[in-house]
């Protein structure tokens, strides 16, 4: 019991087993702290990468407008990490429980959805490698059944046209993006980015040259937008996140929520777990550390979640 008298969050793991043997549709709301196991920087926390700049100073259509060279060489520098990276056990973890036929045998007649934070692609590359192992490569197999990945922020490789006219949007790996970005990296390491690198140097839309931007611009005519939305780009603060409704749905669905790697600050996302609570669903927790909100958890599992997610999943 915490000194309020509540209740604290269980540690027992052979306990949340009995809970997921008897959920019927599980969702697993993950966020940086995934990722870190493969390199990727978080945001907030020891080594966070926010905690050199502002969030607000970068990820807002408002900063990209003010000064594209900076959020550019930030955005510049996540690819960089995201293209080296491979996915962890973690990813790993979720991608095997996004098959029903593993899945059922720990959670039987269970359904399930990933809906991530993260932009950096990982659990698509787990679930592709995964699901290929699971079937051996059989073509035929059809990953239809398998659990929806809801990357509710965007994808960083995506990168789109900011003119009203154009809204050409491409799915683009290449490293660097553009001449002038490369070998900034060090410079974002150090917090130390040159903010004059000019607009005609930072990556243009192939179409039609206009400069070109990670993530939608909400600018956007109404069926401009409807089309990005229908595109994956990254989601800015104060920008409307992917798939909202289908999200909405599934919580509104969940009796059991996994909380992976998330400082459960960032909205709508920080607000789902506490949703299925209300609904009667269990919460389960997966953090390094504590997190916003994490004492009101049915489960808490403090630790690495790349160790913490294959034993509770497996
Ligand atoms: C919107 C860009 C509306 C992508 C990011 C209430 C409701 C709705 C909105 C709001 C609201 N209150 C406030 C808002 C506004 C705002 C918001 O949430 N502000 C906050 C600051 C209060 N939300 C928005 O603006 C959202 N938009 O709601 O639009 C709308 C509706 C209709 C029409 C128009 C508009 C948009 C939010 C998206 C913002 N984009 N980034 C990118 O570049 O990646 S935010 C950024 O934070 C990332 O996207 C990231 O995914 C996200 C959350 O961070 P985390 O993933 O949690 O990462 P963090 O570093 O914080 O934490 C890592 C955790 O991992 C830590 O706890 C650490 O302990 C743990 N960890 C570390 N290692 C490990 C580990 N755990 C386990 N194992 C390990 N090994
Ligand atoms: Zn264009």
């Amino acid at each position: 019991m915490s000194d309020s008298g509540a209740l604290q969050p269980s540690r027992d793991m052979a306990e949340f087993k009995r809970v997921l043997n008897g959920a019927k549709n599980i969702i697993a709301v993950c966020g940086a702290g995934l990722s870190a196991a493969s390199g990727i920087p978080t945001f907030r926390g020891a080594g966070g990468l926010w905690r050199k700049y502002k969030a607000m100073s970068l990820a807002t259509p408002e900063a990209f407008a003010e000064n594209p060279s900076l959020v550019w060489q930030f955005y510049h520098y996540r690819r960089e990490k995201a293209l080296l990276a491979e996915p962890n056990s973690a990813h790993d973890a979720l991608a095997k429980f996004s098959i029903p036929a593993i899945r059922h045998q720990t959670a039987p007649g269970s359904s399930f959805a990933i809906i991530t934070q993260n932009v950096d692609g990982l659990s698509v590359k787990a679930m592709d490698r995964v699901w290929k192992e699971h079937t051996q490569g059989n073509a035929d197999a059809d990953p239809e059944a398998n659990a929806p990945l809801l990357e509710m922020h965007g994808r960083i490789f995506d990168v789109m046209c900011t003119s009203n006219f154009c809204g050409e949007v491409e799915y683009d790996k290449a490293s660097p993006i553009c001449e002038a970005l490369g070998g900034t990296e060090e410079a974002v390491e150090k917090n130390a980015m040159d903010a004059t690198i000019p607009k005609s140097k930072l990556p243009r839309c192939k179409k039609c040259n206009a400069l070109a931007r990670p993530g939608e611009f909400d600018d956007f005519s109404l069926e401009q937008t409807e089309l990005l939305n229908s595109l994956e780009g990254v989601v800015w603060f104060g920008e409307q996140p992917i798939n909202l409704d289908k999200n909405d749905e599934l919580v509104a669905a969940a009796d059991l929520c996994l909380v992976i790697g998330t400082s459960s600050t960032v909205y709508p996302a920080a607000m789902y777990a506490g949703l299925v609570q209300m609904q009667g669903g269990k919460v389960a927790v997966f953090n390094l550390d504590r997190s916003e909100g994490d004492d009101e958890a049915d489960f808490l599992f403090l630790g690495p979640c790349e160790e913490t997610l294959p034993e509770a999943l497996g």
